[in-house]
C-alpha cells in the first residue's frame, strides 16, 4: 500500500551496509605489540624463527620488526645476556588467542619453564593490545613491567616513535627515565619481516 502524506517513509538500509557494519563489530584489526627475548642457544635464529611463526599465524599481519638489542639480564639467577626485540602486528585474534599463540611459539622453540626470570630459549610477551587495561594474572595488559624495562622500551621506540604504554605514558619519556644502561643495539644483526 502506498504511504499517505503524513506517514514517514524510512528507506530500507542497503544490505551491504548492514553486513559491513556487522563485520566491523565482530572483526576488527587490533594493534598489538609483542616483545621477544632469548638467552640460550642461537639467539638470533630463535628470534627470527619466532617472528616467522608469528607472521604465519592466520588473522595476524606483521607491521614492524625492531632492531636486535643485546641486553644484560634483569632479575633472576646469574645468566648470559639476552637478545631482545619487539614486533608490532595487526590482528583479528582476541587477546587470549594472541597469548595462546605466543605460548605455542615459545613451545615450538622448546622453552622449558624451570625458574621464573631464569634463562630461556624464547620468551614472547604481550606488551600491549590496543589500549586495553586489564589485571587478569593470566594476561595482564599492558605487560606489568614493560614500562620500566629498557629492553622492551628501546626496541619499541625504534619502530614507533609515538608509542604509548596504556596508563603509563609515552615510551620515549619512559625510556628517558629508565635510561639505556645494559641495552645495546646490535647494528651488525638484523631481523626481517619477510622471510
Ligand atoms: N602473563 C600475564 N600477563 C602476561 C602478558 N602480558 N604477556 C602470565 C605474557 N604472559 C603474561 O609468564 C608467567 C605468566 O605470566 C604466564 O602464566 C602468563 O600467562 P612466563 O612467560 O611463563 O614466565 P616468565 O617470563 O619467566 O615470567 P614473567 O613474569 O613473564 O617474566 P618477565 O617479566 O617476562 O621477565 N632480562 C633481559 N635483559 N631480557 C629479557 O627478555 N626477561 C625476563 C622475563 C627477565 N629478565 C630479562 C628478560
Ligand atoms: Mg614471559
Amino acid at each position: 500500500m502506498a504511504p499517505t502524506a503524513d506517514e514517514p517513509v524510512v528507506p530500507p538500509a542497503a544490505e551491504s551496509a548492514v553486513e559491513s557494519t556487522a563485520q566491523r563489530a565482530l572483526l576488527s584489526w587490533n594493534r598489538v605489540v609483542l616483545a621477544l627475548g632469548s638467552n640460550l642457544g642461537n639467539r638470533l635464529e630463535t628470534l627470527q624463527g619466532a617472528i616467522d611463526e608469528i607472521a604465519d599465524t592466520p588473522g595476524v599481519s606483521l607491521i614492524g620488526v625492531s632492531p636486535v638489542y643485546e641486553t644484560a639480564p634483569v632479575g633472576g639467577p646469574e645468566q648470559g645476556s639476552y637478545f631482545n626485540a619487539v614486533v608490532e602486528v595487526r590482528t583479528l585474534l582476541t587477546p587470549d588467542l594472541v597469548l595462546e599463540r605466543c605460548n605455542s611459539v615459545e613451545e615450538a622453540f622448546q622453552r622449558v619453564r624451570v625458574e621464573r626470570w631464569g634463562p630461556r630459549t624464547l620468551d614472547v610477551d604481550v606488551i600491549a593490545f590496543e589500549n586495553v587495561v586489564q589485571d587478569d594474572p593470566r594476561l595482564t595488559l599492558p605487560h606489568p613491567r614493560a614500562h620500566e624495562r629498557a629492553f622492551v622500551l628501546a626496541p619499541w621506540l625504534d619502530i614507533d616513535p609515538e608509542a604509548q604504554v596504556p596508563g603509563h605514558g609515552r615510551v620515549a619519556d619512559l625510556l628517558a627515565q629508565v635510561g639505556l644502561e645494559g641495552v645495546h643495539r646490535r647494528e651488525d644483526l638484523e631481523l626481517t619481516a619477510d622471510r
